[in-house]
């Protein structure tokens, strides 16, 4: 029997380019180069652009100069030299008394960034208004910077922000683009505006010391179990585990298709005890199938269901206390095509991890 509300409220989801659809073809066949990496990340090594200034080599960078502009500061003592790593940062702004419309921005960006192994892009950002003698607040535009297309993070407001952090576990190598896969991901920095209008000031966003963290974050997950109370007394022979995985306001959304059943296991007092994926239910299976992946609780997200032993996860557990069990699992390197789960990308290994309470009735008690 199923349950419903069995789940606390599941906050702060964000939608990101989906995997699923068409036809997944490779279109570049891994290279040799695996070290991650971002080319030129500080900014520190530019060419001249008559007319436009420095521009940091291994970047791609707007042209269109028609309300926007942007280049490397460069120049200690004038208002625009910011850094926090090196001498230079870049900046991308607006160009003061040039009409702009809402939505209109400006870009550089850097393709072929594999994230393999990586948890984490940090930078550093200013955003400003200059000249220096104009004293209103930094306003109208928004500082941007996206993965993949996908805005990871934002600013509206002026000021320095130090060590901005987005979360790009388990992207891996591969990106996924109208049903193509290309190597590496597209990572990109903007500046939009967000009024229409003609402006007296410039809007700068600056740019600086971008970082590859290495590492892997447990993927946070929701679990609840059913029954979350066991009675001694009982034949049951399972108990039924939910799985649904957390999404972060930033970061990848990640698919509970892909949980690998095999490695789901229940731990508690030392012990660990494996999700059942042999015998004859149409559920008890490593992969996804539509018997153990479902919106079970209808709440319009999916969960993935596994089921342990009912007399093992018993034994862990002493009456009358809850006891705090944690249900661990790994996302298997996979991708969907025609929404079924086959080995390969984009997925890497990833584990999940979250809490449950389970227990037990002491029916010696109740006497
Ligand atoms: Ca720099
Ligand atoms: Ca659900």
């Amino acid at each position: 029997m199923i349950r419903t509300g069995v789940f606390t409220a599941v906050a702060e989801r964000r939608a990101r380019a989906a995997l699923g659809g068409g036809m997944l073809l490779i279109l570049l066949a891994a290279s040799g180069a695996s070290a991650a990496q971002v080319l030129n990340p500080s900014f520190e090594a530019t060419y001249l652009v008559t007319g436009r200034g420095l521009l940091p080599r291994d970047w791609t960078y707007s042209r269109d100069t028609t309300c926007f502009s942007s280049y490397c500061s460069s120049s200690p003592g004038l208002p625009s030299w910011w850094k926090t790593d090196g001498l230079m940062s870049v900046g991308l702004f607006s160009l003061k008394d040039k009409p702009v419309t809402a939505g209109r921005y400006h870009y550089l960006y850097q393709e072929g960034v594999d994230l393999t192994g990586i948890g984490a892009i940090k930078f550093d950002v200013r955003l400003s208004v200059l000249p220096a003698t104009y004293t209103g607040p930094f306003e109208h535009f928004e500082a941007s910077f996206l993965v993949d297309g996908v805005p990871l993070w934002t600013q509206t407001v002026g000021g320095v922000y130090l060590d901005q952090e987005v979360n790009v576990a388990g992207l891996g190598a591969w990106r996924v683009v109208n049903g193509w896969v290309f190597y590496g991901h597209k990572i990109e920095m903007r500046i939009t505006a967000l009024d229409p209008g003609t402006f007296r000031a410039n809007y700068w966003t600056q740019w600086d010391n971008l970082r590859l963290v290495e590492g892997q974050p447990t993927i946070p997950a929701v679990v609840a179990l059913d029954p979350g109370t066991l009675n001694p007394a009982s034949n049951g022979k399972w108990i039924t585990c939910y799985i649904e995985l957390l999404q972060e306001e930033s970061g990848p959304t990640y698919d509970v298709r892909t949980i690998d059943g095999a490695s789901v296991t229940l731990r508690g007092s030392n012990t660990e005890i494996h999700a059942c994926t042999t015998g004859d239910e149409g559920w008890a299976t490593a992969a996804a199938n539509a018997d153990n992946v479902a919106d079970f609780d209808g709440d319009g997200f999916l969960e993935r269901m596994a089921k342990f032993d009912r007399a093992a996860v018993q034994a862990l557990v002493q009456p009358p206390q809850a006891t705090t069990v944690s249900i661990q699992g790994k996302l298997a390197s996979g991708k969907l095509t025609n929404g079924a789960l086959t080995s390969g990308i984009p997925t890497t290994g990833l584990w999940l991890e979250g809490k449950a309470t389970i227990r037990v009735l002491d029916n010696h008690a109740k006497k």
